[in-house]
């Protein structure tokens, strides 16, 4: 069925800190995306390896003619609506000019998850903290763009968890119990692994997505990513941001830059 807004949608996304808008993309784009996208695994792999998670910026690695596609998704009316809808006029998708953006892929050779967690935290050297703990719990702040060309089983979330900066206790132990991926594991068992770390998250759900779906999602909640080679995926990974959130973004790079400087002193 054809994608149409509803006011559910903001409830759930400032409720739940996601919201997914199924089937959003018309086939025909998405046939432009999946031909634009067809270097990038080998662009990916040259560059990180085999097992490389992601592309990242695609700006810098696909020429104008690939990235013609990428402007047509940025300026999809009922995207741009619906994006909008959700938070407010100000946000643009992909910052207008896909800034930011990457693509998620998956391994080549071996099953692997990232950690559970919360991209950024009071420890990330966040540049005035009484303003991160306010903007934190913002559902209008910070946000992330998961959107699958091909159908994607990869992202798990806790809902509501992005409301509630202190972690509970199941969680933080949740967390902890990241699985071992040494070279002796085989593969069936690192499958084996990997789904049970991700189930193992109270309240966990997975964002099971298909080709042409979008989720909006606040990246500060509890997530994950669990990859399995085989499982063709090529994701948008993006964001909608207003301008006080660039200018956030550039004062914590300034912060991390210094940071860093410094350590090297
Ligand atoms: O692969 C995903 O969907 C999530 C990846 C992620 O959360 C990360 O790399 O920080
Ligand atoms: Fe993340």
């Amino acid at each position: 069925m054809a994608f149409q807004f509803c006011d559910r949608m903001i409830h759930q996304y400032r409720s739940q800190g996601y919201v997914i808008f199924r089937q959003i993309l018309p086939a025909s784009l998405i046939s432009d995306l999946r031909r634009s996208t067809a270097r990038v695994h080998d662009l990916a792999r040259q560059k990180s390896g085999p097992q490389a998670q992601r592309l990242q910026p695609i700006r810098s690695c696909l020429n104008d003619s690939e990235m013609k596609a990428f402007q047509d998704y940025m300026n999809l009316p009922a995207l741009v609506d619906a994006v909008q809808n959700v938070l407010t006029a100000r946000h643009k998708l992909g910052n207008g000019s896909a800034d930011r953006a990457g693509l998620l892929l998956e391994p080549a050779e071996m099953p692997w998850c990232t950690s559970w967690h919360r991209d950024i935290r009071e420890s990330s050297d966040v540049p005035d903290m009484e303003e991160f703990r306010r903007v934190n719990v913002d559902p209008l702040w910070f946000n992330q763009i998961n959107c699958p060309l091909y159908e994607d089983n990869c992202t798990w979330y806790v809902p509501g968890s992005y409301l509630r900066p202190f972690d509970l206790p199941g969680e933080t132990e949740a967390a902890g119990a990241m699985p071992h991926f040494d070279a002796a594991v085989s593969f069936e068992e690192r499958e084996r692994r990997g789904l049970e770390y991700c189930q193992g998250m109270p309240g966990a759900v997975r964002a099971s997505m298909d080709a042409g779906d979008f989720m909006l999602y606040h990246p500060n909640a509890w997530h994950l990513g669990n990859y399995l080679p085989g499982r063709k995926r090529v994701t948008i990974h993006d964001w909608a941001p207003m301008p006080e959130l660039v200018d956030w973004y550039q004062r914590w790079s300034q912060v991390r830059q210094r940071k860093a400087a410094e350590g090297k002193k």
